[in-house]
Protein backbone atom coordinates (compact mmCIF):
# COMPACT_ATOMS: atom_id res chain seq x y z
CA UNK A 1 0.00 0.00 0.00
CA UNK A 2 1.40 3.42 -0.76
CA UNK A 3 -0.01 6.55 -0.98
CA UNK A 4 -1.83 7.80 -4.13
CA UNK A 5 0.32 10.68 -6.05
CA UNK A 6 -1.09 13.09 -9.31
CA UNK A 7 1.83 12.28 -11.39
CA UNK A 8 1.15 16.08 -12.89
CA UNK A 9 2.27 17.30 -9.20
CA UNK A 10 5.42 15.43 -8.30
CA UNK A 11 8.44 17.56 -7.92
CA UNK A 12 10.92 18.19 -10.27
CA UNK A 13 13.72 16.16 -8.19
CA UNK A 14 10.94 13.62 -8.72
CA UNK A 15 11.21 13.64 -12.66
CA UNK A 16 14.76 13.44 -12.51
CA UNK A 17 15.52 10.21 -10.85
CA UNK A 18 12.45 8.91 -13.14
CA UNK A 19 14.60 9.74 -16.12
CA UNK A 20 17.36 8.59 -14.41
CA UNK A 21 17.23 5.73 -11.73
CA UNK A 22 20.59 5.22 -11.58
CA UNK A 23 21.77 8.78 -10.61
CA UNK A 24 24.43 8.90 -13.52
CA UNK A 25 23.18 11.80 -14.95
CA UNK A 26 25.69 13.77 -17.62
CA UNK A 27 28.65 13.23 -14.53
CA UNK A 28 31.14 11.27 -16.34
CA UNK A 29 30.94 13.20 -19.29
CA UNK A 30 31.11 16.60 -17.69
CA UNK A 31 34.06 15.77 -15.27
CA UNK A 32 35.92 14.40 -18.55
CA UNK A 33 35.30 18.05 -20.07
CA UNK A 34 37.95 20.54 -19.20
CA UNK A 35 36.09 23.70 -20.67
CA UNK A 36 33.34 23.37 -18.21
CA UNK A 37 33.58 24.55 -14.63
CA UNK A 38 30.44 23.28 -13.10
CA UNK A 39 27.71 20.86 -13.61
CA UNK A 40 24.33 21.64 -15.02
CA UNK A 41 21.29 22.09 -12.84
CA UNK A 42 19.93 18.60 -12.95
CA UNK A 43 23.07 17.23 -12.65
CA UNK A 44 23.26 19.11 -9.30
CA UNK A 45 20.50 16.98 -7.57
CA UNK A 46 21.97 13.73 -9.23
CA UNK A 47 25.87 14.63 -7.57
CA UNK A 48 24.13 15.07 -4.48
CA UNK A 49 23.53 11.19 -4.29
CA UNK A 50 27.70 11.13 -4.85
CA UNK A 51 28.29 12.71 -1.90
CA UNK A 52 28.86 16.31 -3.76
CA UNK A 53 27.32 20.23 -3.65
CA UNK A 54 28.44 22.58 -6.14
CA UNK A 55 28.63 26.23 -4.57
CA UNK A 56 30.38 29.67 -5.21
CA UNK A 57 32.60 30.99 -3.19
CA UNK A 58 30.32 33.49 -1.67
CA UNK A 59 32.84 36.02 -0.66
CA UNK A 60 33.97 36.54 -4.07
CA UNK A 61 30.75 36.80 -5.44
CA UNK A 62 30.96 40.69 -6.01
CA UNK A 63 34.18 39.71 -8.36
CA UNK A 64 32.46 37.30 -10.21
CA UNK A 65 31.19 33.61 -9.44
CA UNK A 66 34.00 31.13 -8.96
CA UNK A 67 32.29 27.79 -8.58
CA UNK A 68 33.69 24.94 -6.25
CA UNK A 69 32.42 21.92 -4.54
CA UNK A 70 32.00 20.75 -1.07
CA UNK A 71 32.37 16.93 -1.05
CA UNK A 72 31.22 14.99 2.04
CA UNK A 73 32.71 11.64 3.25
CA UNK A 74 30.38 8.27 4.29
CA UNK A 75 31.78 7.17 6.94
CA UNK A 76 30.58 4.21 8.49
CA UNK A 77 29.90 5.48 12.65
CA UNK A 78 33.03 8.43 12.31
CA UNK A 79 35.90 5.67 12.54
CA UNK A 80 38.56 6.53 10.72
CA UNK A 81 42.39 5.06 10.31
CA UNK A 82 45.64 6.78 10.36
CA UNK A 83 45.98 6.14 7.32
CA UNK A 84 42.88 7.29 5.60
CA UNK A 85 43.31 10.60 7.96
CA UNK A 86 46.47 11.09 6.76
CA UNK A 87 44.42 10.50 2.81
CA UNK A 88 42.06 13.14 3.95
CA UNK A 89 44.49 15.46 5.38
CA UNK A 90 46.61 15.37 1.89
CA UNK A 91 43.55 15.80 -0.04
CA UNK A 92 42.09 18.79 1.84
CA UNK A 93 45.78 19.97 1.09
CA UNK A 94 46.49 19.51 -2.36
CA UNK A 95 42.23 19.73 -3.76
CA UNK A 96 40.21 22.39 -0.75
CA UNK A 97 41.04 25.32 1.39
CA UNK A 98 43.28 23.31 3.26
CA UNK A 99 40.79 22.52 6.27
CA UNK A 100 39.22 19.39 7.48
CA UNK A 101 35.20 20.30 8.07
CA UNK A 102 33.94 17.85 11.12
CA UNK A 103 30.17 17.45 10.64
CA UNK A 104 27.60 17.44 12.98
CA UNK A 105 26.62 14.07 11.40
CA UNK A 106 30.46 12.73 12.10
CA UNK A 107 31.51 12.84 8.83
CA UNK A 108 33.89 14.86 7.16
CA UNK A 109 33.60 17.78 4.24
CA UNK A 110 36.01 19.34 2.24
CA UNK A 111 35.41 23.20 0.57
CA UNK A 112 36.13 24.96 -1.96
CA UNK A 113 37.43 21.98 -4.54
CA UNK A 114 37.41 22.84 -8.37
CA UNK A 115 35.97 20.68 -10.80
CA UNK A 116 39.12 19.68 -11.91
CA UNK A 117 40.68 18.51 -8.65
CA UNK A 118 36.77 16.27 -8.03
CA UNK A 119 37.48 13.00 -9.80
CA UNK A 120 40.75 12.57 -8.84
CA UNK A 121 39.51 13.45 -4.90
CA UNK A 122 36.60 11.09 -4.67
CA UNK A 123 38.84 8.05 -6.15
CA UNK A 124 41.71 9.23 -3.55
CA UNK A 125 38.82 8.48 -0.93
CA UNK A 126 37.31 5.13 -2.57
CA UNK A 127 41.29 4.20 -2.57
CA UNK A 128 41.34 4.66 0.97
CA UNK A 129 38.25 2.65 1.42
CA UNK A 130 36.07 5.01 2.21
CA UNK A 131 33.41 6.23 0.12
CA UNK A 132 31.27 9.70 -0.91
CA UNK A 133 28.41 7.72 -2.17
CA UNK A 134 25.02 8.60 -0.46
CA UNK A 135 26.15 10.87 1.94
CA UNK A 136 23.92 13.55 0.96
CA UNK A 137 21.01 12.65 -1.25
CA UNK A 138 17.09 11.26 -0.84
CA UNK A 139 18.59 8.21 0.77
CA UNK A 140 19.55 7.09 3.93
CA UNK A 141 22.47 9.21 5.00
CA UNK A 142 25.49 8.75 7.11
CA UNK A 143 24.15 6.93 10.46
CA UNK A 144 25.50 8.56 13.58
CA UNK A 145 26.10 6.53 16.38
CA UNK A 146 28.19 7.18 19.76
CA UNK A 147 31.89 7.63 18.66
CA UNK A 148 33.14 6.81 21.96
CA UNK A 149 35.92 3.84 21.73
CA UNK A 150 33.89 1.06 23.18
CA UNK A 151 33.84 0.78 27.16
CA UNK A 152 31.02 -1.30 27.59
CA UNK A 153 30.30 -4.91 25.73
CA UNK A 154 26.83 -3.15 25.10
CA UNK A 155 28.11 -0.05 22.91
CA UNK A 156 30.37 -2.66 21.34
CA UNK A 157 27.38 -4.35 19.81
CA UNK A 158 25.12 -1.46 19.55
CA UNK A 159 28.17 -0.14 17.10
CA UNK A 160 28.30 -3.04 14.94
CA UNK A 161 24.33 -2.81 14.47
CA UNK A 162 24.75 0.75 13.36
CA UNK A 163 26.93 -0.80 10.52
CA UNK A 164 24.63 -3.40 9.63
CA UNK A 165 21.73 -0.83 9.19
CA UNK A 166 24.33 1.58 7.23
CA UNK A 167 24.80 -1.61 4.77
CA UNK A 168 21.27 -2.73 4.53
CA UNK A 169 20.00 0.94 4.00
CA UNK A 170 22.53 1.41 1.33
CA UNK A 171 21.55 2.35 -2.22
CA UNK A 172 23.31 -0.24 -4.72
CA UNK A 173 23.45 2.20 -8.20
CA UNK A 174 26.29 0.77 -10.54
CA UNK A 175 26.65 4.66 -11.62
CA UNK A 176 29.01 5.33 -8.57
CA UNK A 177 31.33 2.51 -9.18
CA UNK A 178 31.27 3.60 -13.08
CA UNK A 179 31.74 7.41 -12.63
CA UNK A 180 34.41 7.57 -10.00
CA UNK A 181 36.42 4.55 -10.16
CA UNK A 182 36.30 3.43 -13.96
CA UNK A 183 35.42 7.34 -15.43
CA UNK A 184 33.04 5.94 -17.64
CA UNK A 185 29.50 8.11 -18.30
CA UNK A 186 26.74 5.44 -18.53
CA UNK A 187 24.70 5.64 -21.40
CA UNK A 188 21.33 7.19 -20.44
CA UNK A 189 19.22 5.85 -22.51
CA UNK A 190 20.74 1.80 -21.88
CA UNK A 191 18.77 -0.91 -20.06
CA UNK A 192 21.47 -0.56 -17.36
CA UNK A 193 20.21 2.94 -16.56
CA UNK A 194 16.47 3.22 -17.71
CA UNK A 195 15.49 -0.46 -16.51
CA UNK A 196 18.14 0.02 -12.81
CA UNK A 197 15.76 -0.86 -9.75
CA UNK A 198 17.32 -0.49 -6.64
CA UNK A 199 15.95 -3.51 -4.47
CA UNK A 200 15.02 -0.73 -1.65
CA UNK A 201 14.48 2.75 -3.10
CA UNK A 202 12.80 1.42 -6.13
CA UNK A 203 13.33 3.86 -9.16
CA UNK A 204 12.35 7.13 -7.48
CA UNK A 205 14.17 6.79 -4.33
CA UNK A 206 13.05 8.56 -0.79
CA UNK A 207 10.92 11.60 -1.16
CA UNK A 208 13.72 13.02 0.91
CA UNK A 209 16.61 12.69 3.39
CA UNK A 210 16.31 10.29 6.06
CA UNK A 211 18.84 10.20 9.01
CA UNK A 212 19.08 7.37 11.55
CA UNK A 213 21.06 7.44 14.89
CA UNK A 214 22.11 5.06 17.71
CA UNK A 215 22.34 5.69 21.33
CA UNK A 216 23.08 4.73 24.44
CA UNK A 217 21.44 6.21 27.47
CA UNK A 218 22.60 7.86 29.62
CA UNK A 219 24.33 9.63 27.04
CA UNK A 220 22.57 11.23 23.96
CA UNK A 221 25.43 12.48 22.34
CA UNK A 222 23.40 12.03 19.15
CA UNK A 223 20.49 14.42 19.46
CA UNK A 224 18.53 11.48 18.79
CA UNK A 225 14.80 12.82 18.68
CA UNK A 226 16.24 14.79 15.59
CA UNK A 227 16.42 11.91 13.22
CA UNK A 228 13.83 10.67 11.12
CA UNK A 229 14.70 7.24 13.09
CA UNK A 230 16.37 6.92 16.48
CA UNK A 231 17.24 3.60 17.76
CA UNK A 232 17.77 4.00 21.69
CA UNK A 233 19.88 1.37 23.03
CA UNK A 234 17.95 -1.10 25.79
CA UNK A 235 20.85 -3.61 27.89
CA UNK A 236 20.76 -6.27 30.47
CA UNK A 237 23.43 -6.33 32.53
CA UNK A 238 25.83 -5.62 29.98
CA UNK A 239 24.58 -6.78 26.79
CA UNK A 240 22.52 -5.24 24.26
CA UNK A 241 19.05 -6.98 24.31
CA UNK A 242 16.64 -4.66 21.81
CA UNK A 243 15.68 -0.96 21.25
CA UNK A 244 13.69 1.46 22.08
CA UNK A 245 12.45 2.85 18.63
CA UNK A 246 11.78 6.60 18.30
CA UNK A 247 10.72 7.85 14.52
CA UNK A 248 9.91 11.44 13.15
CA UNK A 249 12.26 13.68 14.14
CA UNK A 250 14.02 16.55 11.85
CA UNK A 251 14.89 20.33 12.39
CA UNK A 252 14.38 21.85 9.16
CA UNK A 253 12.02 24.90 8.81
CA UNK A 254 12.06 27.81 6.88
CA UNK A 255 11.34 31.18 7.76
CA UNK A 256 7.70 32.88 7.38
CA UNK A 257 6.44 29.38 6.60
CA UNK A 258 4.48 27.53 9.55
CA UNK A 259 4.02 24.39 7.21
CA UNK A 260 7.17 23.75 8.03
CA UNK A 261 9.00 23.09 11.89
CA UNK A 262 11.23 21.26 13.60
CA UNK A 263 9.86 17.83 15.45
CA UNK A 264 11.45 15.60 17.98
CA UNK A 265 10.82 11.99 17.18
CA UNK A 266 8.05 10.28 19.10
CA UNK A 267 9.60 7.19 20.76
CA UNK A 268 6.42 3.81 19.84
CA UNK A 269 7.94 1.71 21.95
CA UNK A 270 10.49 -1.58 22.33
CA UNK A 271 11.61 -4.03 20.23
CA UNK A 272 14.25 -7.12 20.08
CA UNK A 273 17.64 -6.93 18.54
CA UNK A 274 16.84 -9.60 15.99
CA UNK A 275 14.24 -7.32 13.95
CA UNK A 276 16.52 -4.54 13.98
CA UNK A 277 16.89 -5.11 10.12
CA UNK A 278 13.56 -5.69 9.55
CA UNK A 279 12.41 -2.43 11.78
CA UNK A 280 15.27 -0.20 10.01
CA UNK A 281 13.55 -0.71 6.69
CA UNK A 282 9.82 -0.72 7.39
CA UNK A 283 10.10 2.78 8.63
CA UNK A 284 12.50 3.37 5.75
CA UNK A 285 10.00 2.18 3.15
CA UNK A 286 6.99 3.84 5.08
CA UNK A 287 8.90 7.51 4.09
CA UNK A 288 9.32 5.91 0.69
CA UNK A 289 5.76 5.20 0.00
CA UNK A 290 3.47 8.13 2.06
CA UNK A 291 6.09 11.32 1.95
CA UNK A 292 5.20 13.95 -0.06
CA UNK A 293 6.42 13.96 -3.42
CA UNK A 294 5.21 17.04 -4.73
CA UNK A 295 6.29 19.38 -2.06
CA UNK A 296 10.36 19.24 -1.04
CA UNK A 297 9.95 20.94 1.86
CA UNK A 298 7.14 19.26 2.80
CA UNK A 299 8.75 15.73 2.31
CA UNK A 300 10.36 14.55 5.21
CA UNK A 301 9.34 12.08 7.58
CA UNK A 302 8.26 13.68 10.11
CA UNK A 303 5.56 15.23 8.29
CA UNK A 304 4.28 11.67 8.17
CA UNK A 305 3.84 11.23 11.32
CA UNK A 306 2.38 14.05 12.38
CA UNK A 307 0.00 14.10 10.22
CA UNK A 308 -0.83 10.70 10.09
CA UNK A 309 -0.53 10.10 13.78
CA UNK A 310 1.54 7.84 16.10
CA UNK A 311 -1.04 4.93 16.17
CA UNK A 312 -1.02 4.18 12.29
CA UNK A 313 3.08 4.95 12.10
CA UNK A 314 3.17 1.64 14.34
CA UNK A 315 0.10 -0.38 13.12
CA UNK A 316 2.63 0.35 9.94
CA UNK A 317 6.05 -0.62 11.39
CA UNK A 318 4.17 -3.81 12.61
CA UNK A 319 2.66 -5.49 9.94
CA UNK A 320 6.03 -3.97 7.23
CA UNK A 321 8.22 -5.32 10.23
CA UNK A 322 5.89 -8.50 11.29
CA UNK A 323 6.51 -7.69 14.83
CA UNK A 324 4.63 -5.93 17.59
CA UNK A 325 6.39 -3.25 18.70
CA UNK A 326 6.07 -3.23 23.39
CA UNK A 327 6.02 -0.87 25.89
CA UNK A 328 8.97 1.50 26.02
CA UNK A 329 11.23 0.24 28.26
CA UNK A 330 12.06 3.18 30.60
CA UNK A 331 15.23 5.38 29.96
CA UNK A 332 16.69 8.53 30.86
CA UNK A 333 19.34 10.82 28.92
CA UNK A 334 21.63 12.90 30.71
CA UNK A 335 23.51 14.78 28.62
CA UNK A 336 24.30 15.45 25.02
CA UNK A 337 28.16 16.78 25.02
CA UNK A 338 31.57 15.30 24.67
CA UNK A 339 33.66 14.51 27.65
CA UNK A 340 36.59 16.31 26.74
CA UNK A 341 40.32 15.35 27.84
CA UNK A 342 41.63 11.63 28.63
CA UNK A 343 39.25 8.44 28.92
CA UNK A 344 39.64 4.39 29.17
CA UNK A 345 38.30 2.11 26.41
CA UNK A 346 37.15 -1.59 27.48
CA UNK A 347 40.18 -3.34 26.17
CA UNK A 348 42.78 -1.35 28.64
CA UNK A 349 43.83 1.51 25.87
CA UNK A 350 43.25 5.33 26.39
CA UNK A 351 41.41 7.76 23.81
CA UNK A 352 41.68 11.16 23.93
CA UNK A 353 38.76 13.98 23.32
CA UNK A 354 40.21 17.11 21.36
CA UNK A 355 37.62 20.02 20.95
CA UNK A 356 37.62 21.63 17.49
CA UNK A 357 36.24 25.09 17.11
CA UNK A 358 33.35 24.73 15.18
CA UNK A 359 34.19 21.21 13.83
CA UNK A 360 36.76 23.45 11.74
CA UNK A 361 40.21 21.65 11.52
CA UNK A 362 43.04 23.90 9.88
CA UNK A 363 45.96 25.93 11.06
CA UNK A 364 46.28 28.70 13.30
CA UNK A 365 49.17 31.14 14.29
CA UNK A 366 49.70 29.47 17.74
CA UNK A 367 47.05 26.51 17.33
CA UNK A 368 48.28 24.15 14.82
CA UNK A 369 45.32 21.37 14.71
CA UNK A 370 45.53 20.00 11.05
CA UNK A 371 49.38 20.13 11.55
CA UNK A 372 48.89 18.24 14.74
CA UNK A 373 46.74 15.50 13.98
CA UNK A 374 48.74 15.01 10.35
CA UNK A 375 51.54 14.18 12.70
CA UNK A 376 49.81 12.27 14.91
CA UNK A 377 48.62 9.94 11.81
CA UNK A 378 52.14 9.46 10.75
CA UNK A 379 53.84 8.85 13.92
CA UNK A 380 51.13 6.19 15.19
CA UNK A 381 49.93 4.50 12.40
CA UNK A 382 47.72 2.29 14.94
CA UNK A 383 46.06 4.67 16.51
CA UNK A 384 42.04 5.84 15.13
CA UNK A 385 40.49 8.98 14.66
CA UNK A 386 36.87 8.91 15.65
CA UNK A 387 34.73 12.11 14.61
CA UNK A 388 31.78 12.96 17.03
CA UNK A 389 28.12 14.71 16.72
CA UNK A 390 29.81 17.62 18.27
CA UNK A 391 32.04 18.40 15.33
CA UNK A 392 35.29 17.01 17.68
CA UNK A 393 37.66 14.38 17.29
CA UNK A 394 38.52 11.78 19.28
CA UNK A 395 41.90 9.71 19.24
CA UNK A 396 41.64 6.77 20.34
CA UNK A 397 43.96 3.14 20.96
CA UNK A 398 46.43 4.94 22.20
CA UNK A 399 48.41 2.84 24.31
CA UNK A 400 49.71 3.85 28.29
CA UNK A 401 53.36 3.95 26.76
CA UNK A 402 51.93 6.68 24.00
CA UNK A 403 50.41 9.08 26.00
CA UNK A 404 53.22 11.13 27.11
CA UNK A 405 54.48 11.23 23.68
CA UNK A 406 51.42 12.51 21.71
CA UNK A 407 51.04 14.76 24.41
CA UNK A 408 53.76 16.71 23.49
CA UNK A 409 53.38 16.03 19.88
CA UNK A 410 50.19 18.20 20.64
CA UNK A 411 51.55 20.36 23.24
CA UNK A 412 54.26 21.51 20.18
CA UNK A 413 51.36 22.66 17.62
CA UNK A 414 49.47 24.33 20.63
CA UNK A 415 47.07 21.46 21.05
CA UNK A 416 46.26 21.34 24.66
CA UNK A 417 45.00 17.95 26.13
CA UNK A 418 43.41 19.72 29.21
CA UNK A 419 41.32 22.79 29.88
CA UNK A 420 41.34 22.51 26.02
CA UNK A 421 38.29 25.35 25.80
CA UNK A 422 35.92 27.58 28.75
CA UNK A 423 32.41 26.09 29.14
CA UNK A 424 30.80 27.86 26.85
CA UNK A 425 33.20 27.37 23.68
CA UNK A 426 33.23 23.86 24.63
CA UNK A 427 29.49 23.49 24.18
CA UNK A 428 29.18 25.70 21.02
CA UNK A 429 28.43 24.25 17.90
CA UNK A 430 27.90 26.29 14.32
CA UNK A 431 27.10 25.21 10.90
CA UNK A 432 29.65 26.49 8.26
CA UNK A 433 26.95 29.27 6.49
CA UNK A 434 28.99 31.79 4.80
CA UNK A 435 31.03 31.41 2.28
CA UNK A 436 30.24 27.89 1.40
CA UNK A 437 26.39 27.30 1.56
CA UNK A 438 24.71 28.82 -0.92
CA UNK A 439 21.48 29.04 1.97
CA UNK A 440 22.96 30.87 4.60
CA UNK A 441 20.96 33.88 4.91
CA UNK A 442 24.05 35.59 8.30
CA UNK A 443 27.09 34.43 9.00
CA UNK A 444 27.57 31.43 11.28
CA UNK A 445 30.93 29.57 11.56
CA UNK A 446 33.18 32.59 11.38
CA UNK A 447 30.87 34.72 13.93
CA UNK A 448 29.88 32.62 16.69
CA UNK A 449 33.26 31.86 18.72
CA UNK A 450 33.21 36.04 18.33
CA UNK A 451 29.45 35.92 20.12
CA UNK A 452 30.93 33.55 22.45
CA UNK A 453 33.48 35.66 23.99
CA UNK A 454 31.05 38.29 24.40
CA UNK A 455 28.85 36.35 25.80
CA UNK A 456 31.54 35.19 28.40
CA UNK A 457 32.61 38.58 29.15
CA UNK A 458 28.63 39.51 29.82
CA UNK A 459 28.71 36.31 31.99
CA UNK A 460 31.33 37.77 34.01
CA UNK A 461 29.84 40.95 35.00
CA UNK A 462 26.81 39.06 35.67
CA UNK A 463 28.00 36.81 37.70
CA UNK A 464 27.67 32.97 36.24
CA UNK A 465 30.82 33.05 34.21
CA UNK A 466 31.62 29.64 34.27
CA UNK A 467 28.44 28.02 33.94
CA UNK A 468 27.46 25.78 30.89
CA UNK A 469 24.94 27.55 28.42
CA UNK A 470 24.45 24.67 25.36
CA UNK A 471 24.91 27.52 22.38
CA UNK A 472 24.43 26.99 18.90
CA UNK A 473 24.19 28.86 15.77
CA UNK A 474 23.24 28.47 11.97
CA UNK A 475 23.07 30.85 9.08
CA UNK A 476 19.62 30.05 8.29
CA UNK A 477 16.67 27.48 9.79
CA UNK A 478 17.59 24.53 7.89
CA UNK A 479 18.85 23.69 11.46
CA UNK A 480 22.19 22.20 10.51
CA UNK A 481 24.20 22.45 14.03
CA UNK A 482 20.89 21.37 15.63
CA UNK A 483 20.08 24.93 17.27
CA UNK A 484 16.30 24.42 18.15
CA UNK A 485 17.64 21.56 20.64
CA UNK A 486 20.20 24.53 22.26
CA UNK A 487 19.65 26.29 25.58
CA UNK A 488 20.31 29.25 23.34
CA UNK A 489 20.05 29.57 18.97
CA UNK A 490 21.29 32.09 17.25
CA UNK A 491 19.18 31.32 13.76
CA UNK A 492 20.49 33.85 10.80
CA UNK A 493 17.77 35.91 9.33
CA UNK A 494 20.03 38.27 7.32
CA UNK A 495 23.62 39.92 7.76
CA UNK A 496 24.13 40.23 11.51
CA UNK A 497 20.11 39.80 12.35
CA UNK A 498 19.48 36.39 14.35
CA UNK A 499 15.76 35.03 15.69
CA UNK A 500 16.98 33.99 19.22
CA UNK A 501 15.67 30.84 20.47
CA UNK A 502 15.60 29.04 23.81
CA UNK A 503 14.93 26.67 26.07
CA UNK A 504 16.41 23.50 25.11
CA UNK A 505 17.80 20.99 27.78
CA UNK A 506 20.85 19.28 28.62
CA UNK A 507 19.85 15.97 27.49
CA UNK A 508 18.66 16.99 24.08
CA UNK A 509 14.78 16.02 25.11
CA UNK A 510 13.26 19.54 24.50
CA UNK A 511 12.77 21.72 21.57
CA UNK A 512 13.42 25.15 22.49
CA UNK A 513 11.12 28.37 21.19
CA UNK A 514 11.44 31.82 19.37
CA UNK A 515 12.14 34.26 22.11
CA UNK A 516 12.65 36.99 19.53
CA UNK A 517 12.12 37.14 15.98
CA UNK A 518 15.27 39.59 15.04
CA UNK A 519 18.21 40.87 17.16
CA UNK A 520 20.94 42.64 15.09
CA UNK A 521 24.39 40.93 16.50
CA UNK A 522 25.45 44.43 17.53
CA UNK A 523 23.10 44.47 20.38
CA UNK A 524 23.66 40.90 21.59
CA UNK A 525 24.69 42.52 25.10
CA UNK A 526 21.26 44.27 24.82
CA UNK A 527 19.32 41.30 24.48
CA UNK A 528 21.08 39.17 26.65
CA UNK A 529 22.06 41.52 29.58
CA UNK A 530 18.65 40.95 31.00
CA UNK A 531 17.78 37.46 30.41
CA UNK A 532 21.23 36.11 31.89
CA UNK A 533 20.88 38.79 34.99
CA UNK A 534 16.80 37.40 35.72
CA UNK A 535 18.43 33.89 35.56
CA UNK A 536 21.23 34.75 38.13
CA UNK A 537 18.53 36.29 40.16
CA UNK A 538 15.73 33.98 39.81
CA UNK A 539 16.61 30.73 39.16
CA UNK A 540 15.99 27.46 41.74
CA UNK A 541 19.64 25.58 43.03
CA UNK A 542 21.56 24.32 39.90
CA UNK A 543 18.68 25.67 37.42
CA UNK A 544 20.40 25.80 33.58
CA UNK A 545 19.69 28.63 31.62
CA UNK A 546 17.60 26.43 28.97
CA UNK A 547 15.27 25.35 32.03
CA UNK A 548 14.87 28.88 33.84
CA UNK A 549 14.14 30.18 30.26
CA UNK A 550 11.53 27.74 29.76
CA UNK A 551 10.12 27.68 33.14
CA UNK A 552 10.17 31.91 33.03
CA UNK A 553 11.18 33.49 29.87
CA UNK A 554 8.93 32.30 27.45
CA UNK A 555 5.93 31.77 29.39
CA UNK A 556 6.05 35.54 30.12
CA UNK A 557 7.17 36.06 26.23
CA UNK A 558 4.07 34.16 25.15
CA UNK A 559 1.69 35.82 27.29
CA UNK A 560 2.87 39.50 26.45
CA UNK A 561 2.39 38.58 22.91
CA UNK A 562 -1.12 37.03 23.42
CA UNK A 563 -1.75 40.16 25.25
CA UNK A 564 -0.55 42.44 22.45
CA UNK A 565 -2.73 40.73 20.26
CA UNK A 566 -5.30 40.96 22.22
CA UNK A 567 -5.57 44.53 22.58
CA UNK A 568 -5.57 45.05 18.86
CA UNK A 569 -8.84 45.99 17.59
CA UNK A 570 -10.66 43.42 15.59
CA UNK A 571 -10.09 43.58 11.92
CA UNK A 572 -13.34 45.17 11.04
CA UNK A 573 -15.41 42.65 8.39
CA UNK A 574 -14.95 43.46 4.45
CA UNK A 575 -18.01 43.79 2.68
FE1 LIG B 1 22.53 20.33 6.70
C1 LIG B 1 21.45 21.48 3.73
C2 LIG B 1 25.61 21.42 6.03
C3 LIG B 1 23.66 18.51 9.28
C4 LIG B 1 19.33 20.07 7.93
N1 LIG B 1 23.38 21.23 5.09
C5 LIG B 1 22.76 21.58 3.94
C6 LIG B 1 23.79 22.07 2.90
C7 LIG B 1 24.18 20.90 2.08
C8 LIG B 1 23.31 23.27 2.02
C9 LIG B 1 22.66 22.98 0.71
O1 LIG B 1 21.72 22.17 0.63
O2 LIG B 1 23.06 23.63 -0.26
C10 LIG B 1 24.87 22.56 3.86
C11 LIG B 1 26.30 22.58 3.29
C12 LIG B 1 27.04 23.79 3.81
C13 LIG B 1 28.48 23.79 3.51
O3 LIG B 1 28.96 24.75 2.87
O4 LIG B 1 29.18 22.87 3.93
C14 LIG B 1 24.62 21.67 5.05
N2 LIG B 1 24.31 19.93 7.40
C15 LIG B 1 25.46 20.56 7.07
C16 LIG B 1 26.59 20.19 8.02
C17 LIG B 1 27.96 20.16 7.37
C18 LIG B 1 26.55 21.20 9.18
C19 LIG B 1 27.64 21.11 10.20
O5 LIG B 1 27.77 22.11 10.92
O6 LIG B 1 28.30 20.12 10.36
C20 LIG B 1 26.06 18.85 8.52
C21 LIG B 1 26.47 17.68 7.66
C22 LIG B 1 26.04 16.38 8.27
C23 LIG B 1 26.54 15.16 7.56
O7 LIG B 1 27.72 14.82 7.71
O8 LIG B 1 25.74 14.50 6.90
C24 LIG B 1 24.56 19.07 8.40
N3 LIG B 1 21.64 19.39 8.25
C25 LIG B 1 22.30 18.80 9.28
C26 LIG B 1 21.42 18.58 10.38
C27 LIG B 1 21.81 18.03 11.75
C28 LIG B 1 21.72 16.54 11.83
O9 LIG B 1 21.36 15.86 10.87
O10 LIG B 1 22.00 16.03 12.91
C29 LIG B 1 20.17 19.05 9.99
C30 LIG B 1 18.90 19.09 10.86
C31 LIG B 1 18.28 17.75 11.03
C32 LIG B 1 17.37 17.44 9.89
O11 LIG B 1 17.81 16.88 8.90
O12 LIG B 1 16.17 17.78 9.99
C33 LIG B 1 20.32 19.54 8.64
N4 LIG B 1 20.67 20.67 5.90
C34 LIG B 1 19.49 20.57 6.58
C35 LIG B 1 18.43 21.04 5.74
C36 LIG B 1 16.92 21.08 6.12
C37 LIG B 1 16.26 19.80 5.76
C38 LIG B 1 14.78 19.85 5.96
O13 LIG B 1 14.20 18.84 6.35
O14 LIG B 1 14.16 20.88 5.68
C39 LIG B 1 19.03 21.46 4.53
C40 LIG B 1 18.33 22.05 3.30
C41 LIG B 1 17.81 21.01 2.38
O15 LIG B 1 17.98 19.81 2.56
O16 LIG B 1 17.17 21.43 1.42
C42 LIG B 1 20.43 21.22 4.67
FE1 LIG C 1 23.73 26.28 5.26
FE2 LIG C 1 21.57 26.80 6.64
FE3 LIG C 1 22.76 24.46 6.93
FE4 LIG C 1 23.90 26.62 7.87
S1 LIG C 1 21.92 25.77 8.54
S2 LIG C 1 24.90 25.04 6.64
S3 LIG C 1 23.33 28.17 6.41
S4 LIG C 1 21.79 25.16 5.10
Amino acid sequence: MSAEIDPTKLSKNELLKQRIPTLAGNIAATLADPALDKFSEDDEQFIKFHGIYQQDDRDLRKTGKKYIVMIRGRIPGGVMTSNQWKVFDDLASTHGNNTLRITTRQSIQFHGVVKSGLGSLIKKINESLLSTLAACGDVNRNITVSPTPIYTKARAEVFADSLRVMDALAPTTPAYHSIWVDNVQLNLDDPVNTGFVDPLYGQTYLPRKFKVSFVTPPSNDMDVFTNDLGFIAVTEGDRLVGYNLAVGGGLGRSHGNVQTYPRLADVLGYFPREKLIEVAKAVLTIHRDFGDRTNRKHARLKYVVQERGVEWVREEINRRAGLTIAPVVPFKFTSTGDTYGWNRALDGSNFLTLFVQTGRIKDVEGHQMKTALRQVAEKFPHFEFRLSGNQNVIIANIPEADRAALTALLAANGVKTENQASVLHAASMACPSMPTCGLGLAESERALPGLINRIEKLAVEIGVAGEEIIIRSTGCPNGCARPYMAEIGFVGKAPGKYQLWLGGDVSGTRLNQVFKETIKEADLEIELRPLLTRWKAERTTGERFGDFATRVLLPEAIAAAAAVAAAKPATPPTS
